[in-house]
């Protein structure tokens, strides 16, 4: 069987400092005393990439050995932040390299602040793919993930007047220190053009195309290290490039533009990330990255299993493709194409293949976020896929109308293509032999709701695997006191490789000692964080005060909205009564708004309104304080956790599929403000009341609510507290600004949306109450800290290794590290 652990190389400064002033001089030409910071970064960077490559190549040899059925986790987001400081970590070379790089007169800290995040993801979906690859490594799970290298990732957010503006994301300048081009493993990628089936003389069914344009996918892989192990996998980035040189013919006589087109377009499916969160674009390019990328990955693995093992008779036995939402879900049709035409399978055996292959995750029941895309345009794009698409989607038809006795209703909710559009999360279901959701309570309205006819149909196919992150990155690195008493506490490292063991700290939860430790590191976390603020923006947070927090993305289901009615209600409270006393918070928003999302980039400009007027009201001094921090990224948000309090997971019930900032929070030891939504309940489960503040309806709830029918209107009219804080924020704050759009969304909807979708006036007034409990609560710091203590030692299961064990147990059957 596949399993071999050999105790890393203990690399000394001295040898790492020899390593780095090797590379500086072979690769830039530079003695270290006129090296840059940003070329002793990627020195440095090369150097643990070379300790990565002989790790790899060796992890690569046990797995061809072993014949180890492997991993493939297809995600078009990995947001993987920076890499320096985490590599360094798991290799066990952070304090050498340290050392090597502070006695080279280089301070390591800003050299590794000068690395830039790798932004190739939204927030939540592709965060979560870069925490289960370090899980999936550490864990010795032979495994690669694949995306796309695009040029530019999630754009930086800067805000200006109070609004956002975006600047372009170019991170390969330094980021591609990480990558390596495996130019030798380039896959040709085919859109476009007419499909011609002939027979061979073999009387073999074959498939020419006519026309159409070819893509060439360029592999750059990125080694990721695992924790305490010499196991290596490997990230693909495609990126793409034409075969066809420039035109010469063209360029020669002046037509420069046309000369250089084809080549543009092209290399446009690698330019940039969609910025759309949980929101489909159904734009063309698109759909071409998704093919792209697709086919790319498919292609290489079918390549070397073929090398392998002769024949793809065995090839679900060796493979398990996971699918990162819906957007690969075209590798199930790139897969029947590839083993229908090129490797001559009936429909039946290639069928059989790819449905013992591929398994989904779903992560959203937004209906805007399921993916459609409109026939024609796959027709088009990509003709072939489209031919094996309609075939998929008429034998399905068949079986549902056999299935649900003609019920036609049932038929069309879970047809594949149905009125002009190709539905993706029906393709996956259809096709892929587990379906899981990333928390309980979103697995279960998967079951009862979303695929309740699938579900009723094939059962065994839906799973749960609750999220879970990275808390070697998300506690023991970014949080390096908590993480040392941890260790003190729980009698040394053995939470790093099981998490679990975090909660031996709870013997603890009644020691005055401890506990005041606790809310010491706290209280300097905050103390590092102001002091981080200051500099960078050159605002003063006041650090005796609640740090209270809300980052995420940026979107009315989240209820940042609610937020911001609960703080003009404290602020109008304060305005009328000065002498109104409530714990001082500060609360402190970062979100990034999809461009083209105008209701959220008006929230994020309300916020900044409503931060100008308080910060700048006397009444407020020392009480109230609101802080919009520009540009929320994974840096930022590693800066953030350990000095948070007070976590906001505020979404309407049943509309965050898990959430996994909320899993930060609480490792970190912040109280969690919220509702019944993702895993929070599963929180709540491990907490208990006593350790959480709820609120709000509950999922259940919202459904029924809003089948009674749901009239905002008459919340406003009936409280005038409520009434207040609307009419304020329709009539805006200092700057003039008026909000009437906002207000009249919720009271009237929009569009034809219904008024208050998300349900902000039915849970405001539970919402105030649990603030009142948590600012309450905050005022006896020993029971506080005693909260904060069981929320940190009661997140073991919060790990994302607890999750890759679920997965590897449950879905893909492949065994996992013994320790
Ligand atoms: C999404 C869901 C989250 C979930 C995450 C990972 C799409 O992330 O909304 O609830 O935790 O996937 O499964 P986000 O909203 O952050 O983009």
């Amino acid at each position: 069987m596949f399993r071999r652990c050999v105790p890393l190389h203990n690399y000394t400064k001295t040898e790492l400092t020899n390593l780095i002033t090797g590379k500086l001089r072979r690769n830039f030409g530079r003695d270290v005393d006129e090296a840059t910071v940003p070329q002793m970064f990627k020195a440095c960077a090369m150097v643990l990439r070379d300790i990565m490559s002989a790790h790899e190549l060796e992890t690569e040899d046990r797995v061809k050995d072993s014949h180890a059925r492997q991993v493939h986790y297809l995600s078009l987001e990995f947001l993987m932040g920076r890499s320096l400081m985490k590599n360094a970590y798991n290799l066990g070379v952070l304090e050498p390299l340290t050392q090597a790089i502070e006695s080279l007169g280089f301070s390591a800290a800003d050299l590794f602040e000068a690395e830039p995040d790798a932004g190739l993801g939204n927030g939540g979906l592709g965060r979560l793919a870069a925490c289960y690859l370090d899980s999936m490594t550490t864990l010795e799970i032979p495994a690669t993930g694949y995306s796309i290298c695009y040029e530019l990732g999630i754009f930086k957010q800067k805000i200006v007047d109070g609004q956002q503006v975006e600047l372009a994301d170019n991170w390969l300048g330094l980021g591609d220190a990480w990558l390596i081009p495996k130019v030798d493993e380039t896959e040709t990628v085919h859109f476009g053009g007419k499909v011609k089936g002939y027979w061979d003389e073999n009387g073999r069914h074959r498939v020419a195309y006519e026309g159409g344009t070819d893509v060439l996918a360029i592999p750059k892989d990125m080694e990721i290290a695992g924790y305490g192990t010499d196991h290596v996998n490997v990230l693909r980035l495609w990126d793409a490039k034409s075969p066809v040189p420039v035109d010469m013919s063209l360029y020669s006589r002046g037509e420069y533009l046309k000369a250089v087109e084809q080549q543009a377009m092209a290399e446009v499916i690698a330019k940039v990330l969609y910025p759309d969160d949980n929101h489909y674009e159904g734009k063309s390019l698109r759909l071409k990255q998704q093919y792209f990328f697709v086919s790319a990955t498919i292609q290489s693995i079918v390549r070397k299993h073929r090398a392998q093992y002769g024949t793809l008779h065995n090839f679900h036995q060796k493979h398990v493709i996971q699918i990162n939402d819906t957007h690969p879900t075209l590798v199930i049709p790139e897969l029947m194409r590839i083993l229908l035409d090129e490797e001559g399978y009936t429909w039946d055996d290639a069928w059989y293949i790819v449905t013992h292959t591929v398994a989904y995750t779903n992560h959203t029941v937004m209906i805007e976020a399921l993916e459609r895309w409109p026939q024609e345009l796959v027709q088009t794009l990509l003709p072939r896929i489209w031919e094996i698409i309609i075939e998929i989607s008429n034998r399905w038809q068949q079986r549902l109308t056999e299935a649900f006795h003609g019920d036609m209703g049932r038929v069309e909710r879970n047809a594949i293509v149905w009125g002009g559009d190709v539905r993706m999360a029906n393709m996956c279901v259809c096709a892929c032999y587990a379906v899981n959701g990333v928390s309980a309570l979103h697995s279960d309205i998967l079951k009862k709701d979303l695929f309740r006819d699938i579900y009723a149909i094939t059962p065994d196919k839906f799973q749960n695997v609750t999220n879970g992150i990275d808390h070697r990155r998300w506690l023991s690195q970014c949080n390096p006191k908590l993480d040392a008493l941890i260790k003190e506490c729980t009698g040394g490292d053995d939470y790093l490789l099981q998490p679990e063991a975090m909660k031996k700290l709870e013997k603890y939860k009644d020691d005055a000692g401890v506990l005041s430790r606790l809310g010491k590191i706290k209280a300097e976390n905050k103390q590092a964080f102001a002091s981080y603020v200051a500099k960078e923006s050159g605002i003063i947070l006041n650090t005796d005060a609640i740090f209270d927090v809300q980052v995420k993305r940026l979107h009315e289901y989240k209820r940042q909205l609610l937020n911001v009615m609960h703080i003009v209600y404290l602020y109008q409270r304060l305005k009328s009564d000065p002498n109104f006393t409530f714990t001082p918070r500060v609360f402190l928003f970062g979100a990034k708004a999809a461009p083209g999302y105008y209701v959220a980039k008006e929230i994020v400009h309300l916020i900044n309104s409503l931060s100008a007027t308080i910060n700048s009201d006397p009444v407020c001094k020392d009480r109230l304080q609101v802080v919009f921090l520009e540009n929320y990224r994974v840096s930022l948000a590693e800066r953030l956790m350990p000095a948070s309090e007070l976590s906001e997971q505020i979404s309407t019930a049943g509309k965050e599929a898990s959430g996994t900032g909320n899993m930060k929070f609480m490792m970190n030891g912040a109280l969690t403000i919220g509702t019944l939504d993702g895993a929070n309940v599963e929180m709540h489960e491990q907490l208990g009341d006593e350790n959480i503040f709820l609120f709000g309806l509950k999922a259940d709830e919202v459904v029924s609510l809003k089948q009674r029918g749901y009239k905002p209107y008459e919340y406003y009219v009936g409280s005038p507290s409520m009434k207040a804080v609307l009419d304020q924020i329709s009539r805006g704050f200092n700057d003039g600004v008026s909000y009437t759009n906002l207000t009249n969304r919720l009271l009237f909807g929009q569009n034809g949306s219904a008024p208050d979708e998300y349900l902000l006036l039915a849970d405001f007034e539970s919402y105030k109450a649990a603030h009142q409990r948590a600012g309450q609560a905050y005022l006896d710091q020993k029971a506080w800290n005693r909260m904060s203590l069981i929320n940190i030692a009661r997140s073991g299961i919060f790990a994302a290794d607890r999750s890759i064990r679920d997965y590897a147990d449950n879905i893909w059957h492949v065994p996992t590290r013994e320790l």
